[in-house]
């Protein structure tokens, strides 16, 4: 089955919405095959967003994404990463379409509540990663 990587991050975890997201995942059809809750050490959010290393956002995504407890959940289903990325919506929070994750829980660009898989192999790559 498809998987796709689900990261419930600080800034959601702090609004005490960990149960809002994974209900949301368990309605849109999702088998949670993984979870746990983690603090990401600086060096771990490094390697999970080294794609992103030479982008101006990247030292302060780091820095928020270690900042606190985030929820990381490996979620399968048919059509997994697609599908998860139209529930969490655009990457801004207020281009989000309304009834998205990111919408309803964002706070900003970078405190966006969620992160889904950009892609099937990402979304294998991205699940290794937390569930070797
Ligand atoms: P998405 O998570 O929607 O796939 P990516 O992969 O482009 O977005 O970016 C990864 C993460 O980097 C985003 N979830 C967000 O937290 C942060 N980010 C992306 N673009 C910006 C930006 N312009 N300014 C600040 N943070 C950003």
């Amino acid at each position: 089955m498809e998987k796709t990587l689900m990261i419930i991050k600080p800034d959601a975890v702090a609004a005490g919405r960990i149960g809002d997201v994974l209900a949301r995942a368990e309605r849109e059809g999702f088998a949670i095959t993984g979870l746990c809750m983690l603090l990401l050490s600086k060096e771990q959010a490094e390697a999970f967003y080294s794609v992103h290393r030479e982008r101006p956002f990247f030292a302060p995504l780091v820095k928020y994404m270690s900042s606190g407890p985030v929820v990381v959940g490996r979620l399968e289903r048919e059509n997994a990463v697609e599908h998860w990325r139209k529930v969490i919506g655009s990457t801004d929070p207020l281009k989000a379409d309304p009834g998205t994750i990111r919408r309803m829980f964002g706070a900003s660009i970078e405190a966006n509540a969620v992160h889904g898989s950009d892609s099937p192999q990402n979304g294998e790559i991205e699940t290794e990663f937390f569930f070797a």
